[in-house]
């Protein structure tokens, strides 16, 4: 697909880059996703969308795009495993030596995509689109939201290091270099899958660039805003200490 789509997809280059999205009915806003990431100038790239038994034809979505492009490549699982989990399996089948992870709401614009690509070019490790880094913005949100967000911004830099040396320690817009990948345990479910990669950057370099969230304009949020919500993260900010200790204890070096 990438790059050249008028050679066909058997033309197409082996991907340097996946871009791997966690979708539960998202019929109405994925079509405009795969067409905004087509529209960047970006590396040869592979769309892996790891789905949970959508119902509302995302599926059949995906399975029309994928036989006409090899590089959207459909996962699914039965039932909802939480956005973390379905991002790890995502993470598992990529291919690209880059991987970038983001919703596939439209809350997390394409066009963002060039610059954490150059990023990774450049030498970062890992980098996060960033709410807070000068130029980004939340958006429009409720307090509640607020409350959320700032809530488990301090949490996370309380328990982890690794996260104070950022702005938006949270963001699930990111991309990294595939080799800092450590495969996590099956039994950690949860949102913030960046909490664990800023932890396996292991002092290389994480670079931020900023964007605006955008407001969801289709379909429903799923995360919910419970307090059920926040002992799932509260176990994920310690589910990632602990593999912070286990790299430490075992000496691996930033080098990998
Ligand atoms: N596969 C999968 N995707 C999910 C699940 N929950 C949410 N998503 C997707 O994860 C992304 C972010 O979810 P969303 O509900 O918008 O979270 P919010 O932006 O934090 O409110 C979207 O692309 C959702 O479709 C899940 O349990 N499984
Ligand atoms: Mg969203």
């Amino acid at each position: 697909m990438s790059g050249a789509p008028s050679e066909g997809p058997a033309a197409a280059a082996q991907p340097l880059l996946s871009i791997v999205l966690a979708t539960f009915n998202e019929r109405r806003n994925l079509p405009q996703v795969v067409d905004r990431i087509r529209q960047q100038r970006l590396p040869p790239f592979e769309i892996i969308v790891v789905d949970d038994g959508s119902t509302d034809g995302t599926r059949e979505f995906l399975d029309e795009a994928a036989r006409s492009d090899p590089w959207i490549r459909p996962v699914y699982h039965e039932g909802k495993q939480t956005t973390v989990r379905a991002q790890c399996q995502g993470i598992g089948v990529a291919t690209g030596r880059l991987v970038v992870i983001m919703d596939a709401d439209l809350q997390h614009p394409p066009e963002l995509l060039p610059s954490m690509v150059q990023q990774l070019q450049g030498g970062s490790a890992l980098v996060l689109a960033s709410r807070y880094a000068p130029g980004g913005s939340p958006g429009p949100r409720t307090l509640a939201r607020w409350f959320y967000s700032h809530g488990a911004a301090l949490a996370a830099a309380i328990y982890l290091p690794e996260a104070r040396r950022v702005k938006d320690p949270v963001s699930g817009y990111f991309g990294f270099r595939r080799e800092i990948w450590i495969p996590l345990d099956p039994k950690i479910r949860g949102y913030k899958l960046s909490l664990f990669l800023l932890v396996m950057a292991n002092g290389r370099p994480v670079t931020e660039v900023p964007f605006r969230f955008e407001p969801r304009t289709e379909g429903a949020s799923k995360v919910t805003e419970s307090s059920a919500f926040i002992g799932m993260y509260l176990r994920e900010v310690r589910l990632a200490r602990r593999l912070r200790n286990e790299l430490h204890g075992s000496g691996r070096s930033p080098a990998g």
